[in-house]
């Protein structure tokens, strides 16, 4: 038989198979190796995805091959294939049914991103039926513990104005513990960055009990409630666990004030699942170091960050690193905003799929990678919203004034977007975020060019 008479089907309507909540649906953009006809490798591909063999088998049987994955669209010019897989092809754990993310991406970008026959092949988007999602755990704490404890709106609570510690490694316990209090002057959120842990110069036995003691005096002084997101990415559960608990000894009489993350990209599924199940109480954010590796739109492989997002939510994140949409200093664009906008919400437009929650709770997005005040006005223009975690690294601890006066420069620029007011003369009476103008001067000079002639020696306002 034909491969593509068995594992192409096109008479398949994407309506019909959403309808019967049957299969797991994937999009991909394909483009088969040099001499390969598109459909010959389309049906090699499904094959691979799900039979896992090109070759015929004398092992399978009818049942097997009710299994099988079908390609139901695929047009050669645009790459542009859907598959369906039977959800009966997926992995469920012994303890407690719930479906597993290392199997779904072992499905769907498993060792078909490694076929000869394909040049490149990548997943943009997939489609849960409900009786799939509905077996992942799904976030535990939602961004309105957060903002219940800063004493905001819970369900519009505004932006929670966050720094990731820098210079990322190279402070030692008490300059961590001072960077984290004078952001929290000002701020409200402190989590350390992807790569702080353990090192030798600055033993979280050392460094958790001064941050605590950091964040306790902010607590104090502004009247405010602090966050303390601490980074728990590690090989181990075992040693995850260790970490969480000598934070949760640290924080003890304020576990409120305690959030905790992990890199869903780097430390994985695993890590995230393990955190969501050990630590549901407490705040969990995915952040992703290392994911453009796959994400990159320079990449034809793997997939995108639309689908590790996705998948962040499904893990458990109550806030996921969404990117900053070409804003910042990172890959992306204006065009990103569906990532952020699909983890909060019910219902959710993918590149090709729409996507029902069925009541998972929601994630909130987590910006950063070079966010500062003369930046989070567009960013903000463009999102439509400020119901998110900001997470400024430079843009906080680059601040000429400090960073207790970082933190302000951003609150007040969120202000300033959200009065729509011209940022120059917003900043005339909002000294910190005036002050950003010096401090961020390359983009001052891009964003706001005509700043030098309003906060100037002859103008005698600097
Ligand atoms: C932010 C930071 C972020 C990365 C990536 O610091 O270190 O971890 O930029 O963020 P800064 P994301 O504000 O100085 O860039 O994964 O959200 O893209």
């Amino acid at each position: 038989m034909d491969h593509k008479d068995r594992f192409i089907d096109l008479s398949l309507t994407e309506a019909d198979l959403v309808a019967a909540g049957g299969h797991v649906l994937a999009a991909y953009v394909l483009q088969p190796a040099e001499g390969q006809d598109f459909l010959t490798t389309v049906a090699q591909f499904a094959a691979e995805s799900g039979r896992g063999t090109q070759v015929p088998l004398g092992t399978e049987d009818e049942f097997s091959r009710n299994l099988d994955v079908i390609a139901y669209q695929a047009e050669a010019a645009s790459g542009l294939v859907k598959l369906a897989f039977p959800l009966a092809l997926f992995d469920f754990n012994v303890t407690d049914g719930g479906a597993s993310i290392s199997s779904f991406l072992n499905l769907l970008v498993g060792n078909t991103q490694g076929m000869a026959e394909i040049a490149a092949v990548k997943l943009h988007d997939f489609h849960l039926p409900e009786g799939f999602l509905t077996t992942f755990a799904g976030p535990a704490t939602t961004i309105a513990r957060l903002w219940r404890h800063l004493g905001r709106d819970e369900v519009a609570g505004g932006m929670i104005v966050g720094a990731i510690l820098k210079p990322k490694l190279g402070l030692r316990p008490e300059g961590l513990a001072e960077a984290a209090y004078q952001f929290w002057r000002g701020g409200d959120l402190v989590e350390n960055d992807q790569p702080q842990g353990n090192q030798s110069f600055a033993p979280l036995a050392e460094t958790l009990p001064l941050m605590a003691d950091a964040l306790k005096r902010a607590q104090d002084e502004t009247g405010s409630g602090k966050v303390f997101s601490m980074n728990i990415s590690c090989d181990d559960p075992v040693e995850m666990e260790t970490r969480a608990a000598m934070a949760l000894e640290a924080f003890a009489d304020m576990p409120e004030s305690l959030a905790f993350h992990v890199d869903a990209y780097l430390a994985g599924p695993m890590a995230l699942a393990h955190a969501r199940r050990r630590f549901g109480g407490h705040f969990l954010g995915a952040h992703r170091a290392g994911h453009a590796a796959v994400t990159s739109p320079r990449s034809d492989r793997g997939y995108s960050a639309f689908v590790l997002t996705k998948i962040a939510r499904l893990l458990g994140a109550s806030g996921i690193h969404t990117g900053t949409m070409g804003f910042g200093r990172m890959e992306g664009d204006e065009a990103d905003r569906p990532i952020a906008c699909m983890i909060a919400q019910d219902s959710a437009a993918g590149p090709y799929f729409a996507q029902e929650w069925h009541g998972m709770a929601r994630s909130a997005a987590i910006v950063s990678g070079g966010i500062n005040a003369l930046r989070l006005p567009s960013f903000l223009e463009n999102l439509g919203h400020s119901n998110f975690i900001l997470a400024a690294g430079g843009g906080a601890f680059g601040h000429v004034d400090g960073p207790e006066a970082g933190a302000l420069s951003l609150r007040q620029a969120e202000a300033c977007w959200l009065e729509r007011a011209d940022p120059i003369a917003f900043a005339v009476d909002h000294p910190e975020f005036k002050r950003a103008f010096h401090s961020f001067e390359s983009d001052a000079d891009i964003i706001q060019p005509g700043w030098r002639r309003v906060f100037s020696p002859e103008t005698n306002n600097l």
